[in-house]
């Protein structure tokens, strides 16, 4: 049976990963920070109790900020295959935590890769980096491809390029059989709530069912190639599956702007919009119809920002056999469902008299 460490699998990807995993028949290891209440939602449906036998999903407590944790629990997991997608994610919040985002997601990176070294298994595990598009930031080339140039425009992308170049480079100098996967965007119902698409399945919903008004949002103009992180966890799979370690870009190869996620998501349940009066008036307010359901607020716009990602996932169709399944139209879909589900409990908890969770970031 094949053992698998990931890391960062309490979140979007740690989830669907975990699962493809343990349909592969893997046993599955996944580090998860300790909280001061429960975080492990995304994953509870596949949580084993670890008093039955046979058990085949271990989590343990740990930090990529740690290295004396992470060289104990790679020693004691002895892993075939190491994934790493712990990272502080949030491209905004990396402008108000750059130091500590610099330390999980760079500095986080070099110590994985120092354990399995300090540990002698270079020539046994093999290590899958989750790269990002971030790394294009300001566009120099579209479509954007394994060989355009990066050029970071946040410390997210700052600290994710260390990242990348520090797997290029041990795989270099110690032969270790290292991949960086260069995803582009990835959305699903698990998708944090504070991230573009989760914020706008998650409030068309709600307004729908009037739990709430209208929805504040930044840039609408940004383009961003979205797909489902669902097919995106089978590419990290298949990186790690070759003969010969390489980066690979994963990406759909179609790009949307924010805007047209808006559109999309309010047509889905129904709710006809027009852009008349579209444009930041004299009060900041960007109306879509005669009540106002979108407004942009200036807190959501970054200091620098990418502007427009592409990308050409032509060498994983080619040498992994991988294409996108889920379509833009679909992957809203299934966000706007998920979400309205949710609502549609919210709303009986409203009626029922029980208080609910607001947050909106
Ligand atoms: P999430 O934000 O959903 O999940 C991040 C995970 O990392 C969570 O499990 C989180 O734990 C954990 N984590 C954060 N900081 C630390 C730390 N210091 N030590 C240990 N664990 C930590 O991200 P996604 O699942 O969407 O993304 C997975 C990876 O892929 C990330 O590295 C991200 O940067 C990268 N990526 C994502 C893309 C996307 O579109 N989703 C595209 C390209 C790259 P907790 O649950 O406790 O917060
Ligand atoms: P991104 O995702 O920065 O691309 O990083 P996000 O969904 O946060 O932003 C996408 C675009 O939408 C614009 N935007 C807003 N964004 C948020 N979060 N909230 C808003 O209200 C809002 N209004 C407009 C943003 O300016 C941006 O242009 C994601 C993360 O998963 C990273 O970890 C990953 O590396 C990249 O995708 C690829």
């Amino acid at each position: 049976m094949k053992r698998a460490l990931i890391t960062g699998v309490t979140g979007q990807d740690g989830a669907y990963l975990t699962e493809f995993l343990l349909e592969k028949g893997y046993e599955v290891h996944g580090i998860k920070r300790r909280s001061s209440s429960f975080n492990t939602d995304r994953i509870d449906h596949l949580y084993q109790d670890p008093h039955e036998e046979n058990v085949r999903l271990i989590l343990h407590y740990g930090d990529l900020t740690d290295s004396t944790n992470i060289i104990r629990i790679v020693q004691e997991v002895q892993p075939d295959e190491i994934y790493n997608l712990a990272a502080q994610s949030h491209v905004q919040v990396s402008f108000e935590t750059p130091e500590y985002t610099a330390n999980s997601d760079a500095l986080g990176t070099l110590r994985l890769l120092e354990a399995i070294r300090i540990l002698g298994l270079s020539e046994k595990v093999k290590f899958y980096q989750a790269s990002t598009s971030e790394l294009y930031g300001k566009v120099q080339e579209v479509p954007q491809s394994e060989k355009t140039p990066f050029y970071p425009r946040s410390p997210y992308a700052a600290a994710k390029i260390y990242a990348y170049w520090i797997t290029v480079n041990y795989r270099e100098a110690y032969n270790m059989f290292a991949c960086n996967g260069i995803l582009f965007n990835h959305e699903s119902p698990l998708r944090g709530e504070t991230f573009v698409t989760r914020k706008i399945t998650r409030a068309v919903s709600r307004i729908k069912l009037g739990l709430q008004k209208n929805i504040y949002l930044g840039n609408l103009d940004a383009k961003r190639d979205w797909g489902f992180a669902g097919d995106y966890v089978e590419a990290m799979w298949l990186m790690l599956q070759q003969q010969n370690p390489e980066d690979f870009v994963i990406a759909t190869g179609r790009t949307y702007s924010v805007r047209s996620f808006v559109e999309a998501a309010f047509k889905e349940v129904d709710i006809p919009i027009s852009w008349e009066g579209h444009g930041i008036n004299e009060k900041g307010i960007n109306s879509l119809t005669r009540e106002v359901l979108v407004e942009i607020d200036a807190r959501y716009f970054r200091p620098t920002e990418v502007e427009l990602l592409l990308g050409d996932p032509s060498k994983a169709k080619a040498q992994l056999g991988w294409t996108p399944k889920v379509t833009f139209e679909e992957l809203v879909k299934m966000m706007v469902m998920s979400d309205f589900g949710g609502a549609k409990k919210e709303l009986v908890m409203k009626q029922e008299g029980f208080q609910t969770k607001n947050y909106f970031e």
